[in-house]
C-alpha cells in the first residue's frame, strides 16, 4: 500500500509540473550573455581584426561570425585558419592575450545603453512570475560584462567560460547553470544566438529559444530576431 500511495503521489507531482502539451513547466531560464542580452559581437571582432592586421592574416565579418558563442582559444584556432605560418603554443597564448587585452579595454566603455533591447523588460517579466534566472556563457569576461552592463541584479546565478573545461555545443555550461538554481535540466530554457549553444541547450535536455535569423540556427525549436519581439509568456510556453 505505501508503494502505491507513493507512486499516486509521484505521478500527482509529475501531474502537477507538466503543463497541458505534457512538457515540463519552465522555472528557470538560462540567458547566453553576448548576443542574446548585450551586444559585444562588434567589439569581439574588432579586437580579433587588430590581431589579425598586426600578424598579416586575413580577417573578415564573415569569418567572425564564426566565432559566434566559441571559446577564445578555438576562436583563435578558426581565425588561424587563414594564417600561412605555423605558431607556437606560447605564441597563440600571446595571441589570444593580446586580442583580449584589447576586448577588455573596449569594454570599459559598455554601459546598461548597450544592453539589447528588450532583455531588461524580459528579465524583469520572468522575476515577477517567480522564474529564477541564469546566465550560461562561454565568455570568462563575463563577470566584467554583467557589472558593466548593470545586470548583475537581474538574475539569480551565473556559469560562465571560468566555470567549466569543456565550451559549447558542449552542454557543461547549462547543466551548471541548471544546478547553481537547483533545478532539473527539463525544467530550464535556454536562450542563445550561436548555433552550437543551441546545439549545447538541446543536448542538457533543455527547452531552447534562438534568436537570430533561421539561417544562423536551423536547429532551433523556436525563435525570434531579438528578445524585444518576444514576450515573457511566449518564452515560457514551450
Ligand atoms: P571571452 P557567449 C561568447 O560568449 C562569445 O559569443 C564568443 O564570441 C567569445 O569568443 C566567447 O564568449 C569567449 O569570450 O574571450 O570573453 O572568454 O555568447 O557564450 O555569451
Ligand atoms: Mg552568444
Amino acid at each position: 500500500p505505501h508503494q502505491t500511495s507513493t507512486k499516486i503521489a509521484m505521478m500527482g507531482a509529475g501531474f502537477f509540473f507538466k503543463n497541458q502539451t505534457g512538457a515540463e513547466m519552465i522555472k528557470g531560464v538560462i540567458f547566453d550573455l553576448d548576443g542574446v542580452l548585450v551586444s559585444t559581437d562588434e567589439l569581439h571582432y574588432l579586437a580579433w581584426k587588430a590581431l589579425a592586421d598586426d600578424e598579416g592574416i586575413h580577417f573578415d565579418r564573415e569569418i567572425n561570425q564564426r566565432l559566434r558563442g566559441v571559446s577564445r582559444m578555438e576562436s583563435l584556432e578558426i581565425l588561424l585558419d587563414k594564417a600561412t605560418a605555423q605558431y607556437t603554443p606560447q605564441q597563440k597564448q600571446e595571441f589570444a592575450e593580446r586580442k583580449n587585452n584589447c576586448y577588455r579595454e573596449s569594454l570599459a566603455a559598455l554601459t546598461p545603453a548597450d544592453v539589447l533591447a528588450g532583455s531588461v523588460e524580459i528579465l524583469q517579466a520572468l522575476r515577477q512570475r517567480a522564474i529564477k534566472i541564469a546566465i550560461g556563457s562561454s565568455s570568462k569576461n563575463t563577470p566584467l560584462i554583467m557589472e558593466r552592463a548593470g545586470l548583475l541584479e537581474a538574475v539569480d546565478q551565473i556559469a560562465d567560460g571560468n566555470d567549466i573545461t569543456r565550451s559549447k555545443p558542449d552542454p557543461e555550461v547549462f547543466l551548471l547553470a541548471a544546478e547553481r538554481l537547483g533545478l532539473q535540466p527539463a525544467e530550464c530554457l535556454v536562450v542563445e544566438d550561436a548555433a552550437a549553444g543551441i546545439e549545447a541547450g538541446l543536448s542538457a535536455g533543455m527547452a531552447v529559444f534562438g534568436i537570430g535569423p533561421r539561417e544562423r540556427l536551423p536547429q532551433a525549436p523556436r525563435r525570434a530576431d531579438s528578445l524585444a519581439e518576444v514576450t515573457a509568456e511566449q518564452l515560457l510556453d514551450v
